[in-house]
């Protein structure tokens, strides 16, 4: 059968639908299921060699999963672009207009749960028999807009959709318990939850490259458990029966919103729980179909837990290997050990999490017990080390440490600063514990996907290798001084720059000047990341240009995409103070185009797909220290994108990788940071050293940007004088000072895309088929059952 009445027919008998009534969403859902139908083969193909292997399998557990649109991913991994291309066609539907209609699946907030994504595409390339494990959430992370400048949320209704790719699994369901009590008898404990749900799976499969290869993305879904409520019923406990299905119909509704900062709520900790038991007891029962020894468990299965979120693994794993299998304690502990590693994300005190001893009691009162258990043994054995329990506290962090036989980072600068800081007590005592393992960004979305004009290029020139073995790319180095060359990937960077204007004009009615440069933050508004100095130096770039406007400046146009915390009103101040400044500026005749500012609402990994492409000048700029690793500055550097940064995260590896010379580095270290914070009075001091800075603070303070609210920005200019935590105004001089040399060496356009391309042609040991090969051979022993791919490369 040809494509095309394979789509004819799943219009007509899945939608119900012939093709002259059908919609846009028709044709996309009629497609994608025809597509799914394809994976269908992969997937079950790599169960069966799974089962025939018996491997080890490698379950990530994770909070989020940022994976977007799937529909592309498909297409290409598939390899029948062309095929669908063709087809669309044939059909009179259009390409860009189907693919565009699907809604992104936003089930994370940032770095966290995009890694998470990338991680998924890289062990399906890579042929790692691997299960994703996550939540099912009905609403993924708030959609933004902005009304008279300020953020407004509105839910996130993805579902509302049919989610074409995904398998409901009606038969894997587990009862999840809540609260209640424990009896002891005879030395076994007996948990009797007060509440029950049902966690009902639903499977996404993750294709790799080329379909060589198929896992799967397992989501749990609440649901209520009906017998567990017509028991309580009949026992006369009424308010027990309605509580169940209240529970349900909450635990898995809505993604918290936090990046990067603890909420600390019940329900929260419930949805931890609640996916990470769901996957425990789905693991234990795929690995005890196939083997009775409950004690060989770490030859099969290795458990990563990304961040702490799913940190009572621990206490849950140990709790079946006591309760339900007899394992004494002090063999289940280290047995649970040799399964679990975690991989720390931040450094941040507002993200560790830490949950009250009585919350903790209350909603899982045999974990607590587990959890004291844990602490003894670890306190019997390194007396005077480190506590899980503290201040009437169960500590997240120092309990997925003790429970994890390797601890990862995510960067080089990151995996020190872990060590040294946070976990420095438990590094003395674990010295080989914590290992690094540097992020990776997949190359199909992130090069292949996003930016056809410069894979098209790049496959030309050096073949297609290079999608999976991205290390290729070095290839393109000697290019750098073909004149012919440099003009082609010049370009494609045009090209695309000239996209992005096309949908800036038809989104928000601003068309840009593709011979401007292109400067993009796109990330979470957080004050680490420091999107305020960005817009600082916007702010004091206009007034030199306005003081000099015949001087011949390098236009700009400068970019910002991401969302706040809804509680988090420091960051949401920052956003409504870019847009007060992009009105003020985008009006201003004297500057014209020279300078502009856009703010395109709802930033997300579409977005990000359009974005990286057409930027000229990456903003990697948090306080040194403080971003463990960054994800989306690979993503740049990839595209042909030079880095304006700080010696912080991912960033100074990738200076390493691209070279001193191709990076324009800027502010101070980590060191100099936590030194600089020990100076009394250190931002009023850099404020009154720099005119500069000076003057823009006035300007912002006495209402130039909210002629009508003049005393808007008070609170903002008052912190950055009084705290300043995050050094804004130490880094602001070397920053604008870097950013006139970016002007300046812009101005050499051939020399600029020599620097572009060098970042390209080094960014190969960013792919997260990379970081996937160090996991699997560091922490997880686990191995390709494909064609052993993992050897090469290190
Ligand atoms: C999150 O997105 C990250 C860390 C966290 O602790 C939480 Br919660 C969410 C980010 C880091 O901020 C990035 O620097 C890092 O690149 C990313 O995680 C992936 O490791």
């Amino acid at each position: 059968m040809t494509m095309k009445t394979d789509i004819l027919n799943r219009l007509k008998y899945s939608l119900g639908k012939d093709a002259e009534n059908a919609s846009t969403y028709d044709w996309r859902i009629a497609l994608s299921l025809v597509l799914r139908d394809q994976m269908v083969e992969t997937w079950f193909r790599s169960t069966k060699e799974t089962y025939a292997a018996s491997p080890k399998r490698v379950y990530y557990l994770s909070m989020e999963f940022l994976i977007g649109r799937l529909i592309e991913d498909m297409i290409s991994n598939l390899r029948m672009e062309e095929k669908v291309k063709a087809t669309l066609v044939e059909l009179g539907q259009d390409y860009d207009t189907i693919v565009h209609d699907e809604p992104d699946a936003a089930l994370g907030n940032g770095g966290l749960g995009r890694l998470a994504a990338c991680f998924m595409d890289s062990l399906a390339t890579l042929g790692i028999p691997a299960f994703g494990y996550g939540i099912r959430y009905e609403h993924g992370l708030f959609e933004q807009s902005f009304a008279q400048g300020q953020q407004v949320e509105k839910p996130e209704t993805w579902l509302t959709q049919r989610h074409a790719w995904e398998f409901e699994r009606p038969e894997s369901q587990y009862r999840i318990g809540f609260g209640g009590h424990v009896d002891h008898h005879e030395g076994k404990a007996y948990w009797h939850p007060g509440e029950v749900v049902m966690a009902t799976a639903y499977d996404t499969p993750v294709v790799g490259w080329n379909g060589d290869w198929g896992n799967t993305l397992r989501l749990w879904s609440a649901q209520p458990a009906k017998e567990f409520d017509l028991e309580s019923f009949n026992r006369g406990d009424y308010l027990a029966a309605g509580r169940s299905e209240a529970l349900a119909r909450t635990i898995s509704r809505v993604l918290y919103p936090d990046d990067t900062t603890e909420s600390g709520k019940e329900l929260r900790l419930k949805q931890e729980y609640f996916f990470t038991a769901a996957s425990i007891m789905d693991l234990l029962r795929r690995y005890l179909k196939d083997h009775d020894d409950i004690r060989a468990l770490p030859d099969y299965v290795a458990i990563q837990l990304n961040d702490t979120h799913p940190a009572i693994a621990g206490p849950e794993l140990v709790r079946i290997l006591v309760d339900e299998h007899d394992i004494p304690m002090d063999e289940a502990i280290p047995l649970a050990r040799k399964c679990l590693a975690y991989t720390n994300h931040t450094l941040l005190p507002e993200a560790l999490e830490r949950w009250s001893e009585h919350l903790m009691g209350r909603i899982l009162p045999r974990h607590l017990e587990i959890i004291r258990a844990i602490e003894h043994a670890h306190q019997t054995e390194f007396p005077g080390s480190p506590r899980i329990l503290e201040n009437g506290d169960v500590r997240m962090g120092e309990l997925a440490f003790i429970m994890a036989h390797k601890v990862n980072g995510v960067s080089a600068l990151h995996t020190d600063l872990v060590k040294e800081t946070v976990f420095a007590d438990l590094h003395r005592i674990h010295p080989t514990r914590i290992i690094n393992q540097t992020n990776g960004i997949t190359p199909r979305r992130w090069l292949y996907g996003c930016n056809p004009s410069l894979r098209h290029l790049i496959t030309d020139t050096i073949g297609e290798g290079w999608v999976t073995d991205l290390e290729q790319l070095t290839a393109l180095k000697s290019k750098r001084d073909d004149a012919a060359f440099i003009e082609a990937f010049t370009a494609s960077k045009r090209e695309n720059k000239a996209n992005l204007s096309n949908w800036t004009l038809q989104t928000m009615g601003v068309s840009l000047d593709p011979d401007a440069m292109f400067d993009v933050q796109i990330k979470r508004i957080h004050e680490y990341k420091r999107q305020l100095m960005n817009l600082l130096e916007t702010v004091a770039l206009w007034n030199d240009m306005r003081d000099n406007p015949n001087a011949d400046w390098t236009p700009r146009v400068k970019i910002f995409g991401g969302k706040a915390a809804p509680g988090y009103f420091v960051a949401k101040d920052i956003i409504r103070l870019i847009n007060d400044v992009a009105a003020v500026i985008n009006a201003d005749e004297v500057t014209g185009d020279k300078l502009k500012i856009v703010y395109p609402p709802n930033y997300n990994v579409t977005m990000a797909e359009r974005l990286i492409p057409a930027a000229d000048l990456s903003e990697q700029i948090s306080t040194a220290g403080k971003e463990a690793s960054g994800t989306g500055n690979m993503k740049f550097a990839l595209n042909g994108a030079l880095t304006i940064g700080t010696l912080d995260g991912a960033n100074v590896e990738i200076r390493e990788h691209v070279g001193s010379e191709n990076f324009f580095l800027f502010g101070l270290t980590a060191q100099e940071v936590m030194e600089r914070r020990t100076h009394h009075g250190y931002a009023r001091a850099a404020i009154e050293a720099s005119p500069r800075l000076q003057r823009v603070l006035g300007q912002i303070a006495e209402g130039r940007f909210a002629p009508h609210d003049p005393s808007r920005y008070h609170g903002l200019v008052g912190m950055l004088y009084d705290h300043d935590y995050f050094l804004v105004t130490c880094d602001f001089d070397s920053y604008f000072d870097t950013q006139r040399r970016a002007d300046t060496a812009y101005r050499n356009p051939a020399n600029w895309a020599a620097m572009a391309l060098v970042n390209t042609a080094s960014m190969g040991w960013f792919s997260s088929d990379r970081t996937i090969k160090g996991y699997a051979r560091d922490i997880w022993g686990a191995e390709s059952v494909t064609k052993a791919k993992l050897g090469k490369t290190a």
